[in-house]
C-alpha cells in the first residue's frame, strides 16, 4: 500500500460522471506480469467511497429507467463503435496489465464489441409476454423492469469481456451500476469507463469503485441499497458473498470456475484433439474458468495422444505476450506462480507421472516476470487433488479410461460444472455426451474454451448458483418480472370466481 506515485497512470474512482480521489487516498501498484514493471497505481477505496457511489447511482437510476430502452441501447451502440475503433490500443493495455498474449487480448476486446452490439439490439426487444386473461375484457402481460442498483465484481482474467457481460445488460435494462474491478487490472476498467462517458452515458449510471474485495466488495455486498450482486471469481469468495446476500435476501449471481475436461475417444481425430488441448489448456496460461485441466482419454489412444501432445508442446513459445510469436504468456503474479507450483508438488506426491513442465521459468528475458512451464501429468486418478481442484495455471492431467461410459462418469465426478468437450466421430456418442455431460457448456470436436456472447455462460454444481452471464439469460439477473392486469369490462371481475 502506498500514497500516490509521482508518475505512471493513476486509476481513481469514477462517481457521478467524474474521476474522484478516494476518501483515504491510498494506492496499490499496477504491475506488468511479463516483466514486473510498474504501470501505475490504483485506488484502494473504502466503504465511504461505496456510499458516495450508491448516492450517485440512486440519483441517476430513476431518470435512466425512464429513458426509452431503444435510446438507452443507442449508448451501447456507441460504446461498441468506440471499442472497435480502439481495439488495438485496448488489446495492448490488456496484455500489459494481465499478461495474456496479444492475439487473445484482441479476442477478448472483440467479445466486448460483440456484446455491445448484441445488447444494443436488446433495447428494441427486452421481451415480456402477453397472455390471455381468464376473464372477459381483461388484458394480461408480464414485463421486465429494472431491479434498481446493480453491483458488479469482476476478475482479472477477463477484465473487459466479463465487465461487458454484466454491465451492458444491466444498463440496457434501466439499472445503475457500481463496478469493482480486480485490483490487478484497473487500467481496462479505466478505458471502459472513459468509453461509456464519451458514448454519452448519463452521469451516475455507471460508477467505478476500485479496491480490495474485503473493503469495497464487502461494502457493496452489505449495502442495503444495492439490489443485486453479480460476481465472477473464486469459489471461496463466492460462497461468502452468497451467505451475506442470503441474510439480506439480496439477489446474487455467481460464476466461480471449473475443472473442465476434454474427452478423447478411440475414434477421435487425434491431431485435432491435440490442437484443442493445447489451446484450451495453455491458452491464457490456463487462467480461464473454462480452461481444460483434465484430459480423459480412451486407453487405446492414450500413448499416441501423449506423443503428439508432447511433440506439439515443443513449439509453444513462452514469453511477453506483446511478442506476436509468443503462445503462452506469464501468469498474473507471484502468488499465482507459487500456487501452481504447489499443485505440481501435490500431483507428484499423489503419484501422478509428470510428462512435461513442472517448473518455474526464470532465465534470461523471463527473469522478472511470472512464468510457468506448460505442464502435463499422466496416469492421473480421478480422485487425486490435481484432478479435482481448480489450479488456474498451465497444468493438465491425463486420466485414462476404458469406455465412453467411464469417461462421462469421470467428467461428472468433480464439484464444478462449467465446460466440457468430447472428441469423437460417432454421432451416437455425440448426442449421448451432450445429454449426459453435467456442465453448463458442452463442446463437440472443439476445446473447452471459446464461449460466444449470445449464449448463456455459466455452469452447474459448484460453478455457480443457477444464474447465467451474457446472452439474454443475463437479463434475468438484472430485471424483475412485473405482471400487469388491465380490466376494461367496467365492472369488478373476480378472478378464479367469476370466470365460469
Ligand atoms: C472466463 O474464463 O471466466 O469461453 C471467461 C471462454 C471465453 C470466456 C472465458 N469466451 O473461454
Amino acid at each position: 500500500m502506498s500514497k500516490k506515485l509521482a508518475n505512471g497512470i493513476t486509476v481513481d474512482n469514477f462517481i457521478d460522471g467524474e474521476w474522484v480521489v478516494s476518501e483515504k487516498e491510498q494506492y496499490a501498484p499496477i504491475k506488468n506480469p511479463a516483466n514486473g514493471e510498474t504501470l501505475g497505481e490504483v485506488a484502494l477505496s473504502t466503504a465511504e467511497d461505496v456510499e458516495r457511489a450508491v448516492a450517485a447511482a440512486k440519483k441517476a437510476q430513476k431518470q435512466w429507467a425512464l429513458v426509452p430502452a431503444p435510446q438507452r441501447a443507442e449508448v451501447l451502440y456507441r460504446v461498441g463503435l468506440l471499442l472497435k475503433e480502439r481495439k488495438e490500443r485496448l488489446a495492448r493495455i490488456l496484455t500489459m496489465e494481465m499478461g495474456k498474449v496479444i492475439e487473445e487480448a484482441r479476442g477478448e476486446v472483440q467479445e466486448g464489441i460483440d456484446m455491445a452490439f448484441y445488447m444494443a439490439g436488446e433495447g428494441r426487444r427486452l421481451f415480456g409476454n402477453t397472455t390471455p386473461s381468464e376473464l372477459k375484457d381483461k388484458f394480461a402481460m408480464s414485463i421486465r423492469v429494472p431491479v434498481g442498483i446493480v453491483g458488479i465484481i469482476t476478475p482479472w482474467n477477463f477484465p473487459i469481456a466479463i465487465a461487458t457481460w454484466k454491465s451492458f445488460p444491466a444498463i440496457v435494462a434501466g439499472n445503475a451500476v457500481i463496478w469493482k474491478p480486480a485490483t490487478e487490472t484497473p487500467l481496462m476498467a479505466r478505458e471502459l469507463i472513459n468509453i461509456f462517458a464519451e458514448a454519452g452515458l448519463p452521469n451516475g449510471v455507471i460508477n467505478l469503485v476500485c479496491g480490495s474485495g474485503s473493503k469495497v466488495g464487502t461494502a457493496m455486498v452489505e449495502h442495503p441499497d444495492i439490489d443485486v450482486i453479480s460476481f465472477t471469481g473464486s469459489n471461496e469468495v463466492g460462497r461468502t458473498i452468497a451467505e451475506k446476500c442470503g441474510k439480506l435476501l439480496k439477489r446474487v449471481s455467481l460464476e466461480m470456475g471449473g475443472k473442465n475436461a476434454i474427452i478423447v475417444m478411440d475414434d477421435a481425430d487425434l491431431d485435432l484433439a491435440v490442437e484443442g488441448i493445447l489451446w484450451s489448456a495453455f491458452g491464457t496460461s490456463g487462467q480461464r474458468c473454462t480452461a481444460c485441466s483434465r484430459v480423459i482419454v480412451h486407453e487405446k489412444v492414450k500413448e499416441d495422444l501423449e506423443e503428439k501432445l508432447l511433440e506439439r508442446m515443443r513449439y509453444l513459445k513462452i514469453g511477453d505476450g506483446l511478442d506476436e510469436e509468443v503462445k503462452v504468456g506469464p501468469v498474473i503474479n507471484g502468488n499465482a506462480l507459487q500456487k501452481i507450483h504447489e499443485y505440481v508438488q501435490i500431483g507428484r506426491g499423489e503419484g501422478a507421472v509428470l510428462l512435461a513442465g513442472g517448473y518455474i521459468l526464470n532465465d534470461g528475458e523471463l527473469a522478472d516476470g511470472y512464468y510457468y512451464a506448460p505442464s502435463v501429468f499422466t496416469d492421473v486418478e480421478p480422485s487425486m487433488r490435481i484432478a479435482q481442484e481448480e489450479i488456474f495455471g498451465p497444468v493438465v492431467s491425463i486420466i485414462p479410461v476404458k469406455s465412453f461410459e467411464e469417461a462421462i462418469e469421470v467428467n461428472n465426478s468433480v464439484t464444478f460444472g462449467l465446460s466440457s468437450s468430447i472428441f469423437t466421430r460417432d454421432i451416437n456418442k455425440v448426442f449421448t455426451a451432450q445429454r449426459d455431460l453435467d456442465t453448463g457448456i458442452v463442446y463437440v470436436n472443439a476445446g473447452t474454451t471459446g464461449a460466444e456472447i449470445h449464449l448463456p455462460f455459466g455452469g452447474t454444481k459448484g460453478t455457480g448458483n443457477g444464474h447465467r452471464d451474457s446472452g439474454v439469460a443475463a437479463l434475468d439477473v438484472f430485471t424483475e418480472w412485473k405482471s400487469v392486469y388491465i380490466d376494461f369490462s367496467g365492472k369488478l371481475q373476480r378472478a378464479q370466481i367469476d370466470n365460469n
